[in-house]
């Protein structure tokens, strides 16, 4: 069955009473592990082309089109970028200006980008002529956890306007990333970010994580990103 098909089921199941649940954890599970069979697929064109994927994902509003514009502006790699959002293509729009080819994904309400629609995307750019490959996920902290788009990198925004428990609350989203990039931090001082605070929430839900802070506004931090984009896509 397809993704779609998967997901309708899912949908009028979630409408019906709670004794489904069970059959709908199924549904979910299939859903997932169709995503999952895709994702390897991509990851599979990606490296033939030789190109490196990086899944950029936060809540709508944390910068991440303001973040990708002045990446593609400044760094010297062959870039692609492709978009989803669940209506307009304003942010391709946006980061086309920066002279990089940008495939806008309308998903039409889906709040998360599957790989299935990345595989379309894709297939839209000239994968061999990129270095890197930039996947800007529909606004969600939630959904887009969940969906495996075959990326080689994963990274968070997390703006400083939107307060210091969000990686407590969405632990999903902030485990599966290699990096948390902290962003508009021009705005910290302005809003009282508690930055100790919210770099130790980051670091309790993902030990791991690389943290970056960054303001796309002002230029601030953005060097050390390029380095670590430069240290981690090889
Ligand atoms: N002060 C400040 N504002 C920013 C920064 N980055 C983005 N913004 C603003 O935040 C808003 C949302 O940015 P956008 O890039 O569209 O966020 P997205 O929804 O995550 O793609 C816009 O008004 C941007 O101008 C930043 O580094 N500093
Ligand atoms: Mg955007």
């Amino acid at each position: 069955m397809s993704a779609e098909g998967f997901r309708k089921i899912g949908l009028s199941l979630l409408a019906g009473n709670t004794e489904e649940r069970g059959r709908v954890v199924e549904v979910e599970k299939g859903v997932l592990a169709f995503n999952q069979r895709l994702a390897e697929e991509n990851r599979a064109r990606f490296d033939a082309a030789g190109v490196r994927v990086v899944n950029v994902l936060s809540s709508p509003g944390s910068g991440k089109t303001t973040f990708l514009a002045r990446t593609l502006r400044e760094l010297p790699l062959r870039a692609g970028v492709i978009v989803g959002d669940l209506a307009t293509d304003h942010d391709a729009e946006r980061l086309r200006a920066s002279g990089a080819p940008a495939v806008q994904i309308q998903t039409g309400g889906v709040c998360h980008l599957e790989a299935a629609m990345v595989a379309r995307a894709a297939a839209l750019l000239d994968l061999e002529a990129l270095e890197v490959l930039f996947i800007e996920n529909v606004g969600n902290l939630v959904c887009p956890a969940s969906y495996d788009l075959g990326e080689h990198l994963r990274v968070v925004l997390f703006s400083v306007t939107e307060g210091e428990d969000k990686p407590l609350k969405y632990p999903t989203m902030f485990k599966t990333a290699q990096a948390v990039v902290v962003s508009k931090v021009d705005l910290a001082e302005a809003v009282g970010f508690a930055r100790e605070e919210a770099l130790e929430n980051v670091h309790r839900v993902n030990p791991k994580a690389v943290v970056l802070e960054v303001s796309a506004k002002t230029g601030q931090g953005m060097e050390g990103w390029y380095a670590f984009l430069r240290a981690h896509l090889g």
